[in-house]
């Protein structure tokens, strides 16, 4: 049986993103969403990078996820080089506390959109590619659905056992 092609690419700019990067690919495999996972450096391999962005969406990548420390200039670049939907996800470094990224890739100029997470929110990177998909996948929105219900009877459970 072949895998199922991918269709989030999960990138970052070092393998040292990893442990933060990490949580995106659990909340899509979580809903069961296939994806790629690779290293592409806008500073190390800008070639590499816009290859990868200018090729995704006829290789049938739908959502990319990048994700970069410091002067993060991955996720603004490969935006200019894709017509598919790029998060950016801040990774926070030794230094500055991930502000640095944040704003490295929050500040995009007009015409070349990136939804930007929060420092370290790679989860809602994840789960924010899963809503991309699903608005076209009514099988995956009810998944999305039935996830925000459990969100919603998580917190009927704790403000319970706090009442106890
Ligand atoms: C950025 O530089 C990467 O995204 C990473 O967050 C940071 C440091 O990279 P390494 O020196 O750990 O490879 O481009």
């Amino acid at each position: 049986m072949t895998a199922p092609s991918p269709h989030v690419g999960l990138i970052m700019g070092s393998d040292s993103d990893w442990p933060v990067m990490e949580a995106a690919a659990e909340a899509l495999a979580e809903f069961g969403v296939p994806f790629e996972v690779g290293v592409v450096s806008a500073h190390r391999t800008p070639q590499r990078m816009l290859d990868y962005a200018s090729s995704a969406a006829e290789r049938g990548i739908r959502v990319i996820i990048a994700g970069a420390g410091g002067a993060a200039h991955l996720p603004g670049m490969v935006a200019s080089a894709t017509p598919l939907p790029v998060i950016g996800v801040p990774v926070p470094l030794k230094y500055l506390d991930g502000m640095d990224s944040l704003l490295s890739i929050v500040q995009m100029p007009a015409g070349v959109p990136v939804a930007t997470v929060s420092i370290g929110g790679a989860r809602n990177a994840g789960l924010l590619a899963v809503r991309i998909l699903a608005a076209s996948d009514p099988q995956l929105q009810r998944a999305m659905v039935t996830f925000q219900e459990g969100l919603h009877q998580m917190v009927l459970d704790k403000d319970e056992a706090l009442r106890r």
